[in-house]
């Protein structure tokens, strides 16, 4: 915490020093006490010879340093510096064994970074830098040691003991004291450390390894939730059978647990041995959890199993080089899950899914005051750079490998990075180097995707000579300025792409002329390295329809002048799912954006019937996938719809958006009946890909027909909610209620209570479910600040809590941008109310829901001076953490940047 926001520190990237010493190896010992935990640690260290830091440096935060022990002897306090955040002892010699005693309390603790209390149980959460919040160590990734640990504590309050790695002891103390001892014997940085102490229980299972050998699997939750644990076990054997075929991985530990707490932070954290996740993420039965959790579930376990290879064994240098864990991992989940769908269809639902995730959060940021590279340049609080650059993108640039050099040039890139840097702590670059080195190829422009920031656009323009048979494609990239970065260089952008004939099929692809090569393949990656490029393709007998960047090969965004017609042929023709995606996205998006400005205007509102004749033919097509169905039957978001505009105007797209939805319900209402009475699920429950499609085309067909103004619909929905055997079914039910236009009018109104209330008597004490019942209102488009202000007063609500705070604050912040952007202006101060006050309990979540006002400058002038007080007020708040500090100060920036 600090007074003035003026000193926020800036990290660079190019001052990186490598550590003055090492840590061969760490001994702990907690005497865990809420109020007050004692903590031992033992280091043996050495001199770095090849580093320029002469000091020991440890960092800490927040404890109280009672002991320092040098080789044996009490250090002074003269013997050595320390501030707030830092120690620092000169002149040590070359070897030495270091002996700190700290204590924490962690019940005081309401950061969730260190060690905290949750529900009378201890966790920890060190990533990025919480273990220096426990002891002082030199808490940097490229400080790689084995620990050992001794945890003791009260047997009745802590009846389970666990740490990373292996147990190797465990006993009484006497005094209704305990201890386990645990030893984890992969070198590991610092925020890999965990320790979880408290009343648990677990599903657990022995596991056979290709290999043969056994290991133990557990899945600790709260008593009474063991009945929701079994898609998160399931999910665990996936994982870890997937890496091991798919890249050749092997679990390396004897034990691997995962651990599920209410509160915490963001998703999931894959401390060696002992993942400690949002118990989001791991519970689940049919009765509490939709087919998107149960999904969010499997991504998020495989995730987290990934990062046992990408990201512990072979770890990060320091903080700059996070996507060299994060995007490699995100890419092996997405492969995860798209794997275990087993079908083409199955894989482009998810694909699609994870590009729709791309352009609608990370696009925007790439565009406003948080732009960054994949590998960023600068820092002030590296948590606020656990971003969707980082993440998504970053998974991105690793899909462009794997598309340029094939999945098994892809492979072997991967092996070479691990036979070259398995038990190292390496940057990027040496990524790389690993895949060019492993297939022979100069990837050297390929690094701007690591340091240019901005989204690039890649126009292309095509042209048809019919006389000599040759389609020319000119391709041209070109990307915008970005906050500090204002000219860019030619990307390297692996560009895939078809032509499809007027019946559908596509043409052979042959770039070289002379004799035609009908065996030639009908689908390529042309790779698009300057500013500008041409390709002619011979043999083309009529005017082609191009598909381009299929399968979404480069996160860019592209312009062709296509014409409706074109878009209608590849919406119907396209082999490439992601293209036809695409073209259904592109016919609605001109439509939306053209009657935003209609209602701008005050003009007439109307749809023409080419549109709706090109969605009628995708929705009853029994050849589709119902999943694929359901995406192409989404509308582009409306926050989607504020980025493609100058000035963003959510209440005249909300209203475009509407027209749309009650308009294609009125053409196709007898369609989406029969798609809904075509999808039931009937029987047991199942959470698997297909079964997960037809309820959500079903569900999408009823909230379309809650568009739709009449009795009927609207007792289908009522009657859905009541009969509903699963989450999936009643939250939808209860969504289209909710959301739905023809839903809204007052005469539904006491129905709405009514199963509102129904929906929180049923679930008050399934905390995840209640989750939902917030966020169901706080999304909802009759929600105003003032019944947000309201909610906040609800005993069920609670700031404190993460979860909670993001089922209603963030989703209303976030998700319900007409409301938001309420004129008055009401719903940004609740905004500033909210960040002032996460800034005290919680810096991290405070500096997330900073990040709903990045776009400002995007807005009407008025709206902007609201948002521009806002985000002044937050600024000037005294005890403003860096990590809301860094985000409002850019932000503040924003105006005088562009203008420059
Ligand atoms: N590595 C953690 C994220 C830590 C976030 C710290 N603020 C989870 C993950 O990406 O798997
Ligand atoms: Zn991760």
């Amino acid at each position: 915490m600090r007074n003035t926001n003026q000193d926020v520190k800036t990290i660079y990237r190019k001052d990186y020093v490598a550590p003055g010493y090492w840590v061969d190896t760490v001994e702990m010992g907690f005497d865990l006490h809420p109020q007050r935990t004692h903590v031992a640690t033992r280091l043996h260290m050495r001199r770095n010879h090849d580093s320029a830091e002469k000091d020991l440096i440890l960092f800490g935060e927040d404890i109280q340093l009672h002991q320092l022990r040098l080789n044996g002897v009490d250090l002074k306090r003269s013997a050595y510096q320390r501030n707030k955040e830092r120690l620092i002892i000169s002149n040590a010699p070359d070897t030495v064994v270091l002996e700190i005693e700290t204590s924490i309390a962690a019940d005081k603790n309401t950061t969730m970074s260190g060690l905290y209390v949750s529900n009378g149980n201890f966790f920890t959460q060190c990533e990025a830098e919480g273990f220096r919040k426990i002891t002082y160590f030199p808490d940097r990734p490229d400080v790689m040691a084995t620990y050992t640990v001794m945890l003791r504590a009260d047997k009745k309050q802590f009846p389970v003991l666990l740490s990373n790695g292996n147990l190797i002891e465990q006993g009484d103390l006497g005094d209704g004291r305990h201890y386990a001892k645990w030893e984890d014997p992969f070198k590991k940085p610092s925020y890999l450390f965990a320790l979880v102490a408290g009343k648990l229980v677990c599903q657990e299972e022995k596991y056979r390894l290709k290999s043969g050998r056994k290991v133990l699997l557990q899945v600790w939750v709260e008593e009474g939730n063991l009945d929701k644990t079994q898609h998160a076990m399931d999910s665990l054997k996936n994982s870890i059978r997937w890496d091991e075929e798919r890249f050749g991985l092997e679990l390396d530990l004897d034990r691997f647990m995962i651990v599920a707490t209410s509160d915490f932070n963001m998703g999931a954290m894959e401390n060696k041995g002992l993942n400690i996740f949002n118990t989001k993420y791991v519970l689940a039965n049919s009765r509490t959890a939709t087919d998107a959790d149960y999904a969010g579930i499997e991504s998020v376990v495989g995730h987290e199993y990934f990062h046992n290879w990408t990201g512990n064994r072979v770890t990060c240098r320091d903080w700059f080089q996070l996507s060299l864990k994060e995007g490699l991992t995100v890419f092996r989940d997405q492969e995860f899950s798209g794997d275990l769908v087993g079908n083409a269809t199955g894989r482009a639902v998810k694909r699609i899914e994870d590009v729709r995730i791309l352009r609608q959060h990370q696009f925007p940021e790439d565009a406003g005051p948080m732009s960054h590279p994949v590998r960023p340049d600068s820092y002030a609080e590296i948590n606020n750079f656990y971003t969707v650059t980082v993440y998504e993108k970053g998974s991105e640039v690793v899909r462009m490998y794997y598309t340029l050099l094939g999945h098994e040039g892809f492979r072997k890139g991967m092996d070479l990075y691990f036979q070259r840097h398995d038990g190292q702590a390496v940057t990027c670059d040496d990524f790389r180097a690993a895949m060019a080195d492993a297939n022979g190829r100069d990837l050297s422009q390929f690094e701007r995707w690591y340091s240019q920031a901005g989204t690039p656009r890649v126009k292309a323009d095509g042209e048809y000579d019919a006389k000599r048979h040759v389609y020319r494609l000119k391709l041209s990239q070109a990307c915008p300025a970005t906050a500090g970065q204002d000219h860019k260089l030619p990307f390297h952008i692996p560009f895939a792409m078809g032509l499809l004939q007027q019946d559908g099929s596509e043409f052979a692809l042959q770039l070289e002329s002379g004799k035609a090569h009908p065996q030639a393949p009908r689908s390529i990656i042309l790779e698009l390295t300057q500013e500008t490029q041409e390709f002619e393709f011979h043999h083309i007998e009529h005017e082609p329809t191009p598909s381009l960047l299929r399968n979404f090969s480069a996160p860019v965004i592209l312009d062709f002048d296509y014409s409706d017609a074109q878009l209608a042929h590849l919406l119907a023709h396209d082999s490439d799912a992601f293209c036809r995606w695409e073209a259904g996205q592109r016919l609605a998006m001109r439509r939306l954006l053209k009657l935003v400005k209609s209602v701008q205007n005050g003009e007439a509102l109307a749809l023409d019937d080419m549109f709706v004749e090109a969605l009628r033919k995708t929705l009853v097509d029994a050849n589709l996938d119902p999943a694929f169905r359901e995406l192409v039957m989404t509308l582009p978001s409306e926050v989607m719809l504020a980025e493609e505009m100058e000035i963003a105007d959510p209440h005249s797209i909300h209203q475009a958006r509407r027209f749309v939805r009650a308009s294609l319900a009125q053409a196709l209402k007898a369609e989406f009946l029969s798609v809904y009475q075509d999808h039931l699920t009937p029987g047991k429950y199942k959470p698997d890909a297909v079964s997960a499609g037809k309820r959500a085309l079903k569900n999408c067909a009823l909230s379309y027909l809650l568009e739709w103004s009449h009795e009927s619909t609207y007792e289908l929905a009522y009657t859905q909610y009541f009969e509903a055997e699963n989450m999936t079914d009643k939250v939808a039910a209860l969504s289209a209620m909710l959301h739905c236009s023809s839903a809204l009018q007052p005469q539904y109104q006491a129905r709405r209570a009514e199963v509102l209330q129904d929906f929180f008597d049923e679930f008050q004490h399934e905390a995840l479910v209640i989750d939902k019942w917030f966020s169901l209102q706080a999304c909802a488009p009759s929600t105003d600040v003032k019944q947000i202000r309201q909610l906040m007063k609800h005993k069920a609500f609670s700031l404190a809590n993460p979860n909670r705070a993001r089922s209603l604050i963030f989703a209303f912040c976030n998700a319900n941008p007409a409301q938001f952007h309420a004129a008055d202006g009401s719903a940004y101060e609740l905004w500033g109310d909210a960040v002032i006050a996460l800034n005290k309990l919680n810096p991290q979540v405070a500096a997330r829901l900073a990040r709903s006002l990045d776009r400002w400058t995007k807005y009407p002038v008025a709206q902007q001076e609201m948002m521009r007080a806002a985000l002044q007020r937050v600024a000037t708040t005294k005890g403003l953490s860096k990590d809301v500090a860094e985000i409002v100060n850019k932000a503040l920036a924003m105006k005088t940047e562009l203008c420059l």
